[in-house]
């Protein structure tokens, strides 16, 4: 048999792997249905190999004005821009060559070393449609984009489902004034956001292995609205690099980090409850709520702690409580009111 299922799936642990391993187990089953070249397909990616720690290398070193190909980023001249010190962080900021080098980010990879693929994205020219329920359908250029919206930075807690974290100051658009530019038809209940789609520059699009590509999130209009919902546009002072989800990617700090969608080409609006790029994948393990509870596991691994982005082996990385709402629940609890609290966690 040449497919390696990972040892690991059995297990059930929070280790750093587990999106990847479910994710592999999907597409094997996938694979054995679709036929011979699936199969092909997931005994490729089962071969690239474990994890290895956030390595320090390169993209600390990557430019946003430099990268390969010699982009310059138009909108580099804006950075950095002025810290909202309403939200503040107990924690100490990630360094950035690990935020930079630790990264999920399927499209180029099911490892986390995906930052050396990832520029290959052509980050420009970048347009980006709002469709559906508004008053008008339109296409905007991500440069008028963002010199028309206000940017602000905010240090935010991030929180992968897999129970690794990071603490990060991004800078970005609140989504309430892209929703406000959109003008929704008040019938509309909800957002999807939608990733490029370009198999050239993503290897795993070009390969599909069985995902429902391209990666799309959703939230409902409170949550979009919410007053800590931000599109970033850039972290640690400069322009975002693609790893990191540029050219405008979702930061809801609430809620597990697969919500954060990246590299968003589309805002459709709709009275419908969006399927996800993760509900589809495993709608029980990663479904449209995921907001961060430590006292809801996930069925394969517990969800009470989390382990701090750090150098070196993530076992050693220092593991600290979870806070409900990712400690931001007095900005977003109320949006929950009333509904089932067994639903608003997966
Ligand atoms: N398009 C796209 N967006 C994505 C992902 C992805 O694979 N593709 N991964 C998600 C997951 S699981 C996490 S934890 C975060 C990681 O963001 P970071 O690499 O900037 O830390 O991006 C999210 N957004
Ligand atoms: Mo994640």
């Amino acid at each position: 048999m040449l497919i390696k299922i990972p040892r690991g799936w059995e297990i059930s642990e929070n280790d750093t792997t587990s999106e990847r391993l479910f994710a592999d187990r999907r597409r094997l089953v996938k694979g054995l249905v679709a036929g011979p070249t699936m199969l092909a397909a997931g005994g490729l990616l089962a071969a690239c190999g474990e994890e290895g720690p956030a390595s320090k290398a390169n993209a600390a070193e990557v430019s946003p004005k430099s990268l390969a190909g010699g982009f310059e980023d138009p909108t580099a001249d804006l950075y950095p821009v002025t810290r909202n010190l309403r939200y503040r962080v107990e924690r100490e900021l990630t360094p950035e060559n690990l935020a930079t080098t630790y990264n999920n980010f399927y499209e180029f990879g099911s490892q986390k070393s995906i930052h050396e693929a990832a520029q290959k994205l052509p980050l420009r020219p970048w347009e980006i449609k709002i469709d559906g329920m508004v008053e008008k359908e339109t296409t905007i250029d991500i440069d008028k984009l963002v010199r028309t919206l206000p940017l602000e930075e905010r240090v935010y807690r991030f929180r992968c489902v897999e129970a690794w974290a990071m603490t990060v100051p991004w800078s970005g658009i609140p989504m309430a004034k892209l929703v406000e530019m959109a003008k929704p038809l008040g019938s509309a209940k909800y957002v999807q956001m939608q990733t490029f789609m370009d198999p050239d520059a993503a290897p795993a699009q070009r390969l599909g292995f069985g995902y429902p590509w391209p990666y799309t999130e959703g939230l409902t209009m409170a949550e979009a609205t919410n007053e800590l919902t931000l599109l970033v546009t850039g972290a640690y002072g400069k322009p975002a690099l693609p790893q990191n989800g540029a050219p405008i990617r979702l930061i809801t700090p609430w809620k597990y980090g697969f919500k954060q969608v990246k590299s968003i080409v589309r805002f459709t609006f709709t009275d419908k409850m969006p399927k996800t790029f993760w509900m589809d994948l495993g709608p029980r393990e990663y479904g449209f709520w995921a907001n961060i509870n430590p006292e809801v596991p996930h069925p394969r691994w517990s969800q009470a702690t989390e382990r701090l982005l750090s150098d070196g082996p993530s076992m050693l990385w220092p593991n600290v409580p979870t806070q409900k709402w990712g400690g931001y629940g007095e900005y977003v609890a109320s949006i929950y009111d009333g509904m089932d609290e067994k639903t608003l966690f997966y």
